[in-house]
């Protein structure tokens, strides 16, 4: 694939469209100007969160102004335009990322210093914009950034949640859960457009008028909410193109009930709009589990009607009616099944609002949807209640049940060579709606089978994902049609996680490479092959990861008051806390270091490795096994840390609140990441590409995108190396999996594990004996150990011992670490994009001058 066709203007000379001057002077004066005019602030005593704020509101400007120049040019040229559905983006921070990406950071950083100030501890007074969960709302994230940086036409569009994900307080070891109260200061980075509203609906009932053959459908709704657009722009890297990500914000019709207030009843007066703002309050904190609430559902619902009224508004304003030509100028992609029901509001727009007929309105929406998926988990995939969505969205709830009709009989046609029971075993596999399968009563709607009946393409996150949902979740419609069926491996951005987060690491590379191309051309970053092999480069390679570590050092003492040797091999997990991804297994290898390191002599102990380990993460809050873990790391970690013989060689540490700013801290200071799921259950994994970008050695599983990184840094090797080959890889092939889990049961488990399990059991660690966490994997008659981390244990710590030999081996080491950053440039959310763009979207670029 052509990357290179999609490379932005490098080299091209910037066109000079802004009338903002960016000298320091006239930053600084303006910055002064904010603080006054916009925050009400004193001149005379700019606070960091004041400089801040005024900073922000400074280079909004600039971002509006390279935004309308953008909108204006596509609106001229009518593109075709994809619109990336997602009810979540996981953005971060803002500040350095804008600053950074329109090239601003030399006056800025100046202007700063002028008010007393440096960029990047005012930086740190941003909240981060943690609208999602984890990789499925950073992918998001990532995308929007490729997609203005590669002057792609295309806008996000979601949720302005008011409280977005919570924030982790570890109080006596436990997760407690504090409302993400982000919006207090102001957000700078939004422009709220209270000119662009559209009417949402809920609930009510159909009235339906024939004339002659056809049947008319009014949707006579009895709640109505309005949704209000905020913009934020997406600044492009080195290109004036600035996309756009547009949230809604749900508010009441009738903002107070005067008549209610009047009869004396003050809280009803406001009971519409409690109502109405709750739609979009508050982010859903489950990653992989679906929430079957009903709030959930008008979320869903809330923000993709508004996004497609939005949508088909402009495109009217260009071609009328013409809506044949809507699949030539627009397409939406969906992030997972979230935004599913949209296939259904599309129908009921143009069937119901523009009059089309069934035929033509299905061919459109068939033609404009795209649906990813993002896991294979059974119970994650969204199922709504037929009760539940005839309640809330009656006539969409009509129209699934027409498409499933439609559906079935277009499969009586196309299975029909098949004998009776097994055409209609297959039908009923693939329908739409049918019966809960622990309650027969009740049917359900399952949005994945609508996403796949109703998109034109279906994909998966890596390829052995690709593959697997063919052969389970999706194996039946694979049969039907195998040509929709793609692949397109996550990326993400190496911009903020290569250049901003790790700038002493970049300036390294542009210094080899002589260019700074790389950074929208990541395949460039093979030209560091050589340095691997230079001694002198390797040297300035460990010692830019060394000041790194001891930033994330610094991090570590301030969140736990603790020092720590950045000597030390730093050992890091960042993700989800999930069974699946077995931080649990971590724990146990951790508990086995100790114990090995305890039976040693002193002297024996000099030989021994020294290694800090991480782990962090968010547990959903009802997820008890989670939260489980949680508790037993920082047991673990108590027991460790405070023993004199063993803390100056092993450390573990949970870090509390893990999200995009902390990660950018701990990402660049990694010697070795962690990437241990069960073989076939992450369906790719895109921290493992950070990490590897960053040039920190992988111990992982052959699962998700771990294998084609594999892949990557053995063909950087030549010929002769074999796929894991510079990485420390264990455990069982995802093949095997559900043959292992059948035989877990007559499984022997390794001694080793036996005693760590008695040491858990017997209340070694801290107050706790974590019974029920211990049982889940230990004791077949309570748990099953379905993520089969008994049979992994063995590998898993002979490949620990793998890392401690090589790490001994520091040329080696530092060697394989280039080799990763070098090999990473597959990576890249560009790549990813252009793929999307080239092979879904089929939507070119289109740059301002
Ligand atoms: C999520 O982050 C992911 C999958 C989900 O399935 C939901 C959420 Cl919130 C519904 C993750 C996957 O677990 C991970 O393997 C993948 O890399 C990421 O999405 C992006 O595709």
């Amino acid at each position: 694939l052509d990357v290179v066709s999609f490379r932005n203007n490098n080299g091209r000379k910037r066109a000079e469209t802004s009338k903002k001057p960016t000298d320091p002077e006239t930053v600084h004066s303006d910055v002064l100007a904010k603080v006054e005019f916009n925050s009400g602030g004193n001149r005379g005593q700019v606070t960091a969160l004041l400089a801040y704020q005024g900073l922000a509101w400074n280079l909004r400007e600039h971002l509006m102004e390279r935004m309308i120049a953008t909108q204006n040019l596509w609106r001229e040229k009518d593109p075709k335009f994809v619109y990336y559905l997602s009810a979540e983006f996981l953005m971060g921070r803002s500040l350095l990322n804008t600053i950074q990406n329109l090239e601003l950071y030399e006056p800025y950083a100046q202007a700063l210093k002028m008010l007393g100030y440096n960029l990047e501890t005012l930086a740190e007074k941003e909240r981060d914009a943690s609208l999602g969960n984890g990789g499925l709302g950073r992918l998001a994230a990532c995308f929007l950034d490729a997609m203005a940086t590669m002057n792609l036409p295309g806008w996000g569009y979601g949720i302005r949640y008011k409280y977005g994900m919570f924030k982790q307080i570890i109080k006596d070891g436990e997760q407690m859960e504090v409302p993400d109260v982000w919006l207090t200061d102001g957000n700078p980075w939004e422009v709220r457009r209270p000119d662009v509203v559209f009417p949402v609906s809920f609930g009510g009932k159909l009235k339906k008028t024939v004339t002659g053959s056809h049947e008319l459908v009014e949707w006579i709704p009895d709640e109505q909410v309005i949704a209000m657009a905020y913009d934020v722009p997406i600044p492009g890297f080195n290109t004036q193109n600035t996309g756009n990500l547009r949230l809604w914000e749900s508010l009441p019709v009738n903002e107070f009930d005067l008549d209610a207030f009047n009869k004396g009843d003050i809280l009803s007066a406001y009971n519409e709009k409690g109502r109405a703002e709750a739609i979009t309050s508050v982010l859903y904190p489950n990653d992989s589990t679906p929430e079957g609430k009903a709030l959930r559902l008008k979320q869903q619902y809330f923000f993709v009607s508004a996004s497609l009224q939005d949508v088909l508004a402009r495109f009217k304003k260009v071609h009328g009616n013409q809506f044949d030509l809507l699949p030539e100028k627009a397409c939406f992609q969906l992030n997972d099944t979230h935004p599913t029901i949209g296939i259904a509001e599309m129908v009921h727009l143009l069937v119901d609002k523009e009059g089309l007929d069934w035929e033509a309105a299905w061919g459109i929406t068939t033609k404009v949807f795209a649906f990813t998926n993002h896991t294979i988990m059974p119970e994650a995939l969204e199922k709504w209640p037929v009760k539940v969505m005839r309640e809330f969205l009656p006539r969409h709830m009509e129209i699934i049940e027409t498409i499933d009709t439609q559906w079935q009989a277009f499969l009586e046609e196309k299975l029909s060579e098949m004998p009776k029971a097994e055409k209609q075993a297959a039908i009923d596999r693939m329908a739409i709606v049918h019966p809960n399968q622990w309650n027969k009563e009740e049917m359900l709607v399952n949005m994945a089978h609508l996403a796949v009946v109703g998109s034109h393409t279906v994909n998966g996150v890596a390829q052995i994902h690709s593959d697997i949902i063919k052969s389970t979740i999706f194996k039946d419609f694979h049969g039907v049609f195998p040509l929709k069926f793609q692949n397109k491996t996550n990326g993400v951005t190496p911009r903020r996680w290569l250049v901003f987060s790790n700038t002493d690491l970049a300036t390294l590379i542009t210094e080899a490479l002589g260019t700074q191309e790389w950074m929208t051309n990541c395949k460039l970053l093979e030209g560091l092959k050589p340095f691997a092999e230079d001694a002198e480069f390797r040297k300035k390679w460990s010692a830019v990861k060394r000041k790194n570590k001891e930033r994330l050092g610094a991090k570590i003492r301030e969140l736990t008051g603790d020092d720590v040797d950045t000597s030390s091999m730093f050992d890091i997990q960042i993700k989800r806390i999930h069974e699946y991804k077995r931080q649990f297994l971590n724990v146990l290898s951790v508990i086995r270091r100790y114990n090995t390191i305890k039976a040693m002599t002193p002297e024996e102990r000099k030989s021994v490795v020294p290694r800090v380990c991480v782990i962090a993460g968010k547990a959903a809050s009802s997820y008890e096994r989670a939260k489980d873990i949680i508790r037993l790391v920082g047991a673990v970690g108590d027991t460790i840390n405070t023993d004199p013989e063993v803390r100056d060689l092993l450390r573990l540490y949970f870090l509390p609140d893990y999200n995009v700013s902390l990660a950018e801290v701990i990402i660049p200071a990694a010697d070795l990441s962690q990437h241990i799921s069960t073989a076939g259950t992450e369906a790719s994994g895109t921290s493992n590409m950070k990490f590897q970008m960053n040039g920190s050695l992988i111990l992982g599983t052959m699962d998700g995108a771990n294998i084609e990184i594999a892949e990557e840094i053995a063909a950087i090797q030549g010929p002769d190396a074999k796929v894991g080959d510079g990485l420390f890889i264990f455990g069982v092939d995802a093949k095997d999996v559900p043959k292992l889990r059948k035989e877990r049961k007559e499984f022997k488990t390794d001694p080793r594990w036996d005693e760590i399990m008695d040491m858990i059991k017997k209340g070694t660690f801290g107050n706790d004996k974590f019974e029920a966490l211990v049982d889940s994997v230990n004791d077949m008659t309570v748990g099953n150990d379905w993520f089969l981390l008994a049979n992994d244990f063995a590998t898993y710590l002979d490949v620990q011992d793998e890392v401690d030999a090589m790490w001994k081996n520091q040329d080696e080491w530092v060697r394989r670490s280039i080799l990763y950053t070098a090999s990473s440039g597959k990576f890249s959310s560009d790549r990813t994009i252009s793929q999307y763009a080239e092979e879904i979207w089929d939507v070119q670029p289109l740059a301002v001058a």
